[in-house]
């Protein structure tokens, strides 16, 4: 491998990580922006996979966040791991972000007929064929992460010379809550109720993570972050999609103990929100809707936080102290910007 190939950062990692194996890069990931940026990731690797039968395969391990999971009509739907299942599987309708491309909703719209609620709910009949495989998986038994692995199976989510593993954070179930204003009435309400019924509009008191006192980390969770080379917070909503994972027990020691260096993304770009509701969400932690105010809120690796390096938007800027900070596009316009992104990610893992 010529010296050349040495500066790109995959070969640099696996020469880095002194063994020529494969990289092994752990991405921590909620929904539909989650799931675009990782779509730059395996195409990054892709592009350094090794020749064709020869080294095993570069690996993603993505650590998905299941608060956003909830029982709607009897099946259990998990949002930000169908998003990113349907993505990478090339499944999904890229106008919305979520959901089957070419989906039609006649279900939805006979139970609307009967009456029944949720009726706020975008359940799609070909999503649905998911939620009864899941349900039905869960039902007999098995936990979600061998759900999860089966349901990949038909996705098929890695390419030439890269797999990718989909972990959810915890088998156990752990909900996000907004504890929020409505009609003048303290109430609790699920996330997906408060982001879709209520349009994120309900002032927020507190969100809560119903279930976290009995949850562990899910199957290889803490292994992977232990054992990456490269370990990369998506550009994704910092409360209500990496905030629960964090949240799991084990992680943020796993985080701040693993060899690989630790680099996020800003899901704040040039000041704003790029899609989503994280500017609804922040300031009920009292954090600041800036880059650098999601950076402070993660904190630097070096004084008790999780950051070696953050990515911020070219027109933005952040100041941590003990955090590297730099600029490129984070707009993911197309899969070449994402890739970009990627790639800079990942070029600031080499050291
Ligand atoms: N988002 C909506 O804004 N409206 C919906 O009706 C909706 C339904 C839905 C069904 C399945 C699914 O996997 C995702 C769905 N989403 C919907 C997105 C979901 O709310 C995500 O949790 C958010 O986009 C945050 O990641």
């Amino acid at each position: 491998m010529s010296l050349a190939s040495r500066q790109d950062p995959i070969c640099y990692l696996r020469a880095a990580a002194g063994k020529d194996e494969p990289v092994r890069v752990v991405v921590l990931a909620g929904g539909v922006g989650g799931a675009r940026f990782l779509l730059g990731v395996r195409a990054v690797l892709k592009d350094q996979a090794p020749q064709e039968n020869a080294a095993p395969e570069h690996r993603i391990q993505v650590i998905v966040n299941t608060g956003d999971d909830l029982t709607v009509h009897g099946l259990r739907v998990c949002p930000d791991l169908d998003t990113v299942m349907y993505t990478l599987g090339d499944g999904i309708d890229t106008e919305r972000g979520w959901g089957r491309r070419a989906e039609t909703w006649q279900a939805k719209d006979e139970l609307t007929a009967y009456g029944a609620e949720p009726s706020w709910f975008g359940l799609g009949d070909r999503d649905i064929a998911t939620h009864l495989i899941r349900t039905r998986m869960l039902d007999a038994g098995f936990p979600l992460s061998e759900v999860t692995a089966a349901l990949c199976e038909r996705w098929q989510l890695g390419v030439r010379g890269t797999r990718v593993q989909l972990l959810p954070m915890s088998d156990q179930r752990v909900e996000t809550h907004v504890v929020c204003q409505i009609d003048g009435a303290r109430r609790v309400v699920h996330f997906q109720e408060w982001w879709i019924a209520h349009h994120a509009q309900p002032p927020v008191e507190e969100f809560v993570f119903v279930g976290l006192d009995r949850a562990s980390a899910g199957p290889g969770v803490l292994e992977a972050i232990a054992e990456a080379d490269a370990v990369l917070l998506a550009p994704s909503n910092p409360v209500v999609s990496i905030g629960p994972i964090l949240a799991v027990p084990g992680v943020r020691q796993a985080l701040r103990g693993t060899s690989a260096k630790v680099v996020g993304l800003s899901p704040i770009v040039d000041g704003a929100v790029v899609r989503g509701m994280a500017d609804k969400c922040l300031p009920a932690l009292d954090v600041a809707v800036t880059a650098e105010g999601v950076a402070r809120h993660y904190g630097p690796r070096k004084a008790d936080g999780l950051l070696d390096g953050w990515l911020v938007h070219e027109t933005d800027a952040a100041d941590v102290p003990g955090v590297e900070v730099r600029r490129i596009p984070l707009l993911m316009r197309s899969p070449e910007a994402t890739a970009a992104m990627a790639l800079a990610a990942l070029d600031f893992c080499r050291g």
